[in-house]
């Protein structure tokens, strides 16, 4: 980027409100769009896909002449293959591709609401919570539904798709902005066990919820018997009722089975807000919902899963199936884990699934087992499965908060030993040759150790500190 080009804030970060920044994203998005046509560019996560089913509806209403694309992360290789001519408009992402953004020809619109560490050039426009001084917790899906509803009334109906994006990303905070979305959405908010889908019956939602995953539950039917009959919760003409209806009683009961079985001692992460929305007509809980589209776009259909967001029949039947094929897949994956050798050291946990679990479904398996409370907190979970010609691919999360930066980690062990690595302090990982598996697992343990020592020096005795200080 020149010197000159460089001009600090825009005023689009100025807004008193984060409502102000949105209407004047929308006002300036309206005006530039009558001119040239838009490429809108989101995330493949649930809350890209709700805000790009969002933003589609919008602009077809709108009768705005766009094309979409989904990715899984913008890259400075992609940005560069993007259109040329035409606006760009990102939504939940690009906020840390500032500076790129800053050397394109084109006039570029961000939803977003990911850090942001960049300035804010000229041909930028960007409503993000990060840039008020509320730093409010909203999903881009919120985002774009305000923006969609400052293009026109209409779009009101599309609240329900903003309730599942912060779902999707774990936002359960009902704050201002967030308040008008629950109200246009009409959803019902419950406070209950976060297991999903609660709409079904709660042996059914056991079996198959990986979040929490239970061990000797999550998959395993007898397992889920026997917990039902320890929390006494009763068959009613031969069918378990729906999570949802149960009485206070029964829900404390089964809270506190779940608890026991998973040595638990407090029922943070399993207890929560349920969220249920009208979809296709029906009450559904916006957990599922995320979950499919989740599974959808992962499975590599993210366009089908904007189609199914949109209501498109079609769409909702390939969405089922491969829901079902992914549910599957993910639990006999955790299922194989419990019998998989693991390397287990002070604070960190290795499961080396080799072939046994694909490489497409690693890191999700690491990222459960990380929820899961199985592990004490702050473990390190470093998961490994064989990938396409002769690599590995590694994924590391942490459970709970931690004080080690993973990514940094994955950095230096491959320094030392060659391969890529990527991702963030909490959730990295890397993809090695096959060749270094050994080596991998004998450099990362040694890392993981040293790591341990660094972050937690033996405490010193006060009085011996004090005299230090005398
Ligand atoms: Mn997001």
């Amino acid at each position: 980027m020149e010197e000159e080009v460089s001009i600090g804030k825009s005023e689009s970060t100025d807004f008193v409100s984060l409502k102000e920044a949105i209407n004047y994203l929308a006002e300036r998005f309206q005006k530039q769009s009558e001119k040239s046509p838009v490429h809108v560019v989101s995330h493949f996560d649930t809350d890209g896909i709700t805000s790009a089913s969002i933003i589609t509806k919008c602009l077809q209403r709108d009768d705005v002449e766009f094309d979409l694309t989904i990715l899984k992360s913008l890259t400075p290789e992609i940005i560069s293959t993007l259109p040329k001519e035409g606006i760009l408009f990102f939504l939940d992402l690009a906020s840390n591709s500032l500076d790129i953004l800053a050397t394109l020809n084109q006039q570029v619109f961000i939803l977003d609401h990911h850090e942001v560490s960049q300035e804010i050039p000229e041909n930028v426009t960007i409503a993000n919570p990060r840039l008020q001084e509320s730093n409010e917790e909203i999903s881009s899906a919120g985002l774009c539904y305000l923006f969609a509803k400052k293009i026109s009334s209409e779009n009101k109906d599309l609240a329900p798709l903003a309730i599942v994006g912060m779902v999707g990303d774990s936002i359960e905070t009902i704050s201002l902005n967030n308040s008008e979305i629950a109200r246009d959405s009409e959803v019902i908010i419950k406070k209950g066990l976060k297991i999903y889908p609660s709409t079904r019956p709660i042996n059914r939602a056991l079996e198959f919820s990986s979040s929490p995953y239970i061990p000797g539950v999550t998959g395993d039917r007898e397992g889920v018997v026997q917990l039902l009959r320890d929390a006494k919760i009763e068959r009613d003409d031969g069918k378990y009722k729906n999570l949802i209806e149960l009485s206070e009683e029964e829900m404390t009961r089964i809270v506190t089975a779940i608890m026991l079985k998973t040595m638990k001692k407090s029922e943070e992460g399993i207890i929560g807000n349920i969220f249920l929305i009208k979809q296709f007509n029906q009450l559904e809980d916006a957990r599922e919902l995320s979950a499919k589209i989740n599974a959808t776009s992962r499975l590599g259909e993210p366009y089908k899963a904007v189609l199914y967001c949109l209501g498109q029949a079609d769409a909702k039947k390939s969405v089922e199936n491969m829901y079902a094929k992914y549910k599957q897949f993910i639990i006999s994956g955790l299922k194989k884990v419990e019998k998989l050798e693991k390397a287990e050291g002070k604070g960190y946990l290795i499961i080396n699934a080799k072939n046994e679990i694909s490489d497409a479904i690693i890191g999700v398996i690491a990222s459960i087992l990380s929820h899961s409370s199985v592990y004490e907190e702050g473990t390190i979970i470093v998961a490994m499965s064989y990938s396409e010609e002769k690599k590995i691919k590694v994924s590391g999360r942490a459970v709970g908060k931690t004080n080690r930066n993973l990514r940094e980690i994955f950095e230096r062990v491959t320094l030392n030993i060659g391969g890529e690595f990527g991702g963030h302090p909490q959730a990295a990982g890397c993809i090695i040759d096959s060749m270094r598996e050994q080596e991998f697992i004998e450099t990362i343990k040694k890392s993981l150790e040293i790591e341990l020592v660094k972050i937690n020096p033996s405490p010193v005795n006060p009085q011996e500190n004090q005299s230090q200080n005398l």
